[in-house]
């Protein structure tokens, strides 16, 4: 929500939203990609559950503030302030982010403040490079406000370049919607690309908490609300713009009151209103990004033949050797990788004895695998070493899972 979405911005988002949408066929992708690939979540590395007696500023070893009443590049009119009036410990475990009618004294860049709110960031207190994010939330909701969680890039030279992840915004006239969307150099204000995520029971989010959640991995944002996954982005959808979404991002909350995209208050808005947080947390997902070997039959290595990074490199069983041919990592989005490719099934074949190569990275189910039993499994067979010998340069491929030690994976 950084900065400029005119009023046909909003429509071309929600255009944008309904394609991705239908595209991506949401609802059976979710199923797949949960019994295919589930990205436990490791290492906490943020948390705030906001425990703390009523009234109590939020923690300012994790949250500072931006300050002002600039309209923040969208024509927003609150001032934001740092006053426990505007964000505070509600003494249940929450912090509550509170926007109210009232100049507070300021002044605004249309003139005296109508609002004041606030916007709580971690640019300075903690940032990280993929992983999952995720807060539980109840947002306010009248014509006029504009609450969001989202991220920005912490490098990359300013915005858009560093790039922006919106896990969630919604805008007062639309209660029964909340939007995902990133955006970096070619796709920023306007032209985000996201998806809008509609209440599957019809009450408005404002009536309940709500989880919010992005998994973000190398080359992949996933997003969520309530473990429910909408939308999947990859450098496939930037149509040729830059992916900038591979270095560290903090996050920010806030309640805006007006602008271009939510609109104004009007005769029907009601005051103050309040953004209650229960807890906001950060982890590593599943693997991390730690490389490793990946030991198979008679102890011999999962390897990339001849070292060779070149695209449809056979991956074949080899002796150990503790090179990068062997390393291989789990960056949370059911990929498995090495020499910065991606362990791929041939041609997306499903016919048992596929071949098993490294391909460039593109988000394709050929290239999702899960682990577990010792079981590495792409779209329901499991990698196999061929013909069931442990001879070095074995090929690999997939075919039905069979319980045997040539389909058998240890990862270190
Ligand atoms: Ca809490």
């Amino acid at each position: 929500m950084k900065l400029k979405r005119s009023r046909i911005a909003a429509v071309v988002a929600i255009g944008a939203a309904l394609v991705g949408t239908s595209l991506l066929q949401a609802p059976a992708q979710a199923k797949q990609e949960a019994a295919q690939a589930p990205a436990a979540a490791l290492a906490t590395t943020f948390e705030d559950n906001f425990d703390g007696p009523a009234g109590q500023a939020p923690d300012s070893s994790k949250w500072r503030y931006d300050i002002g009443g600039s309209g923040w590049g969208n024509d927003e009119r609150q001032y934001y302030t740092n006053s426990t009036r505007n964000s505070a410990k509600d003494g249940n475990g929450n912090l509550v982010i509170t926007a109210r009618q009232e100049s507070g004294g300021f002044q605004c860049h249309y003139g005296t403040c109508q609002y004041t709110s606030a916007r709580l960031l971690t640019a300075q207190t903690f940032t990280q490079t993929y992983g999952r994010w995720e807060a539980r939330i109840k947002i306010p909701g009248t014509q006029g406000v504009w609450p969001a969680f989202w991220m920005l890039g912490s490098q990359g030279g300013g915005w858009p370049n560093n790039g922006e992840i919106d896990i969630m915004e919604n805008i007062g006239r639309e209660p029964n919607t909340v939007h995902g969307t990133i955006h970096g150099p070619g796709y920023s204000g306007a032209e985000g690309i996201g998806a809008a995520y509609n209440s599957p029971n019809g009450q408005p989010f404002r009536n309940d908490f709500h989880t919010y959640r992005v998994d973000w991995a190398p080359d992949a944002i996933t997003w969520f609300v309530d473990g429910v996954q909408y939308q999947r982005r990859t450098p496939a959808d930037l149509g040729g713009d830059q992916w900038v979404f591979n270095h560290p991002f903090f996050m920010i909350m806030n309640v805006a009151v007006g602008g271009y995209w939510p609109g104004y208050p009007d005769g029907s808005t009601q005051m103050p209103q309040t953004m209650t947080i229960d807890y906001v947390r950060v982890s590593t997902l599943d693997g991390g990004s730690t490389n490793g070997q990946i030991k198979g039959l008679a102890g011999k290595c999962l390897d990339v033949a001849g070292a060779n990074s070149a695209d449809g490199t056979p991956v074949q069983l080899y002796d150990c050797n503790g090179t990068a041919a062997q390393s291989w990592s789990r960056p949370g989005d059911g990929t498995i990788r090495a020499l910065g490719k991606c362990l791929d099934v041939a041609n997306a074949g499903t016919a048992d004895g596929t071949r098993v190569q490294i391909v460039s990275c593109n988000g394709n189910t050929a290239q999702q695998w899960s682990y577990g039993n010792n079981d590495i499994v792409n779209r329901g067979k499991c990698l196999d070493v061929i013909g069931n010998t442990s001879a070095n340069s074995t090929p690999t491929g997939i075919w039905t899972c069979n319980g045997q030690a040539n389909q058998k994976w240890t990862i270190t």
